[in-house]
């Protein structure tokens, strides 16, 4: 098949999500073209049936704001008619459906199928404000196909937008090949010289991921025992987090690392995952720890309790609730061989459920019933 893909291409769970599923299916055979303002982070060129498509913005005194809604469109218009795409799939409804629905009403007489993949914040924050929800509502419904990455954020849509049409759920996934626990002493002694526990955090750093909990949960296992915290990532709450960590004592414990390429090969040194999101779709950083055998410690919010199995794989605190969250760390990295168990259940939950070589045929499925509906 020929498809193209539109995501944002900025640090954020649905860009990465679409690029690794583009860059499966072309491992697959498909042709590829991503059509964004800019390569998405985590995407290479290592096939040549990936191609990237730049959509350039114009601009004019007039436009406060500049109309990348329409710019998108008609780059996917032009896409699909040079590149004979069979259908686009969109990450992120808001504005990429809307782009994509003018762009199918342009390519007529040919027929554009679009499928909308909703991720999270699209319906559960951004989407519900109402400057946004009537024109995304509308865009979803317009869709030929609509997926979503949880049961939970399915369950959403149909609350918040009342959508009738069928969502199929086709959760997030992870190459587990490429994520994997590979030992790296070199690195690990780097982070703790003296042998400590590694926690570790992965986000962009948004308000919702509360990373400022992050390093209150981890003051309080510092409290009780050596340890270190990783932070991986970049995002407007990294300073707030900074200054925390230096108030609570902790600084010299820290480590912030910034936006990291094979992110593998460091949640393959942790000892304990944090995530004390307010919400989480999913929680795409949960599921890439676990396939590297970090037990996770997480909130027991949206999908996330979809993914991580309370006491199992890791352990659910109600959000805020940060003397829980520690008193868990505490035991995991307290009792021998507690950490290992529970991260080699991590990894097999991951594998069982969540590796791509069994998630990418869904999709490619998915594709084939979208355009049998619409031929
Ligand atoms: O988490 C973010 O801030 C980024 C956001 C996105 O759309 O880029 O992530 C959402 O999509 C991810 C991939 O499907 C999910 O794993 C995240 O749980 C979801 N984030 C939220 O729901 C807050």
């Amino acid at each position: 098949m020929r498809i193209g893909i539109t995501c944002y291409p900025t640090y954020g769970g649905s860009g990465i999500v679409a690029t690794e599923l583009g860059m499966e299916l072309a491992a697959r055979g498909h042709d590829i073209h991503f059509i964004s303002y800019a390569p998405p982070i985590r995407l290479n060129y290592s096939n040549d049936r990936i191609h990237f498509h730049e959509v350039e913005v114009g601009t004019y005194p007039l436009f406060d704001h500049q109309p990348y809604t329409l710019s998108l469109a008609v780059k996917m218009a032009e896409v699909a008619s040079a590149a004979q795409l069979d259908l686009l799939h969109v990450h992120y409804a808001i504005p990429h459906s809307v782009s994509a629905l003018l762009a199918r009403q342009m390519a007529v007489p040919r027929r554009l199928p679009f499928i909308t993949t909703l991720h999270g914040t699209d319906i559960t924050l951004v989407g519900r404000d109402r400057s946004y929800l009537p024109v995304t509502r509308f865009a979803i419904e317009q869709s030929d196909g609509i997926t979503s990455v949880s049961e939970y954020l399915r369950r959403a849509t149909v609350e918040t937008f009342g959508i009738a049409q069928p969502i199929e759920v086709i959760t997030n996934f992870v190459n587990c090949d490429e994520y994997q626990r590979v030992a790296d002493p070199a690195r690990r002694a780097e982070w703790a010289p003296n042998g400590e526990p590694i926690l570790m955090h992965l986000s962009n750093f948004r308000p919702v991921k509360r990373v400022t909990d992050v390093v209150e949960i981890f003051a309080l296992v510092r409290e009780k025992m050596a340890a270190k915290l990783v932070m991986v990532g970049e995002g407007p709450d990294r300073g707030a987090a900074e200054w925390l960590a230096t108030k609570k004592g902790v600084g010299k414990d820290v480590l912030f690392l910034g936006k990291q390429d094979r992110i593998y090969e460091m949640l393959a040194q942790a000892d304990v995952f944090l995530l004390p999101s307010e919400l989480e779709s999913f929680g795409l950083a949960a599921l890439e720890a676990m396939a590297c055998e970090v037990p996770v410690i997480a909130t027991n919010v949206g999908g996330v309790p979809e993914v991580v199995t309370h006491g199992v794989d890791g352990y659910l605190v109600p959000v805020g609730d940060l003397a829980e969250a520690a008193r868990y760390a505490i035991e995991i990295l307290s009792t021998p061989g507690r950490a290992r168990e529970m991260g080699q259940k991590a990894r097999a939950s991951a594998r069982k459920r969540y590796c791509s070589n069994d998630i990418i045929p869904r999709y490619e499925a998915y594709y084939r019933g979208v355009l049998e509906r619409s031929s």
